[in-house]
């Protein structure tokens, strides 16, 4: 059993995660249909709980607190789903690449902190985890393909990793990139993609407060094929955003060539907000289908998050920013 200190925000039934009590919650909203759902309380969470990978280092970091102030009010999406349907094109340019993904290796795992900071460092994952306030969020994700699923991340803000690196002011852009391992990879077989993967942010927009680095999922270290053993989550985003199995947070004044921007920037560019009313050049970006369900939902503006995001963009003119 563990002992959390507790913060402003959690309560005593948010000290544990498991499949158990999500599903309880996806019965609940279906009964109820409308309006925010409370997370379910009272369930033998802790009973329940599946086991964390026990050879995993950081198995005793989970379950981290959940943070009540994100929580979306649809069901959460199954843990069996969001593991075994995944985009992941260094194993594979399909959906089901969770087998071939196990062939990653985790450890030790270095990541490079550079470009425009004080100290540029290389850091091991293990030290630069245990430095991060870890908490739980559910989050809505949206993929550009119009699929989308609901779940609970574990990790730290991306903020928490900003800070820690110390941009220099003159520090416009971060800059992420993933593993490239051609030993383990089978996809980087494929020569004509722009590997490694690269995706960016504004740094206004890596310190907004959704930004996210998820090192978990369902209350357990991330599995590999979801983007092991640290990954980006900017749910107002497009799905490519987020990047899996982080290598390199580089600080630039340039904005970043992104991998799905250099494969065809008339479809997928630098910005990739969510927005209902842009359709995507060969289909539309109204609805989308809720994944492990025969479910179409109307998709919203930032996928949701107008609230939190829609300030970041008042003042940009003459960009696609919903594309
Ligand atoms: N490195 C890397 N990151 C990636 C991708 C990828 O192919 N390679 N695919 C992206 C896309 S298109 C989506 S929709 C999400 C899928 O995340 P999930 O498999 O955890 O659901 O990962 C994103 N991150
Ligand atoms: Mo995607």
């Amino acid at each position: 059993m563990l002992i959390k200190v507790k913060r402003g925000w959690e309560t005593p039934e948010s000290a544990a995660t498991d499949e158990g009590v999500y599903l309880e919650r996806r019965q609940l909203c279906k009964a109820i249909a409308a309006g925010p759902i409370l997370l379910a309380g009272g369930a033998p969470a802790a009973a329940l709980a599946a086991a964390a990978p026990k050879d995993d280092p950081t198995a005793d970091l989970y379950p981290a607190p959940r943070n009540l102030r994100y929580r979306v009010d649809r069901p959460v999406t199954e843990e069996k789903f969001a593991t075994i349907y995944n985009n992941f094109y260094e194993f594979g340019s399909h959906k089901r690449i969770a087998k071939a993904a196990q062939a990653l290796k985790i450890r030790p795992w270095q990541v490079k902190i550079d470009g425009m900071v004080e100290k540029p460092m290389t850091i091991d994952f293990d030290t630069l985890i245990r430095k991060m306030p870890l908490e739980e969020r559910v989050y809505r994700f949206r993929c550009v393909e119009a699929w989308s699923m609901t779940v609970p991340w574990s990790g730290f803000p991306l903020k928490a990793l900003v800070d820690f690196a110390k941009p220099l002011a003159s520090a416009k852009y971060l800059e992420m990139e993933t593993l490239a391992d051609k030993e383990t990879m089978p996809g980087l077989r494929q020569f004509w993609y722009p590997w490694p993967y690269i995706e960016g942010l504004t740094v206004a927009e890596a310190t907004n407060e959704l930004a996210f680095i998820a090192t978990g999922l369902y209350g357990k270290p991330i599995p590999r094929q979801n983007g092991a053993p640290l990954r980006l989550v900017v749910p107002w985003k497009y799905g490519f955003k987020n990047l899996k199995s982080i290598v390199r947070f580089s600080f630039t004044d340039k904005r970043p060539k992104t991998f799905w921007e250099v494969i065809q920037k008339r479809e997928y560019g630098f910005w990739a907000n969510i927005n209902p009313k842009v359709d995507h050049p060969r289909w539309t970006q109204a609805s989308e289908r809720v994944l492990g369900t025969n479910d179409r939902v109307p998709t919203l503006l930032y996928n949701g998050y107008a609230e939190q995001v829609a300030d970041l963009y008042k003042d940009i003119k003459g960009e696609k920013l919903f594309m």
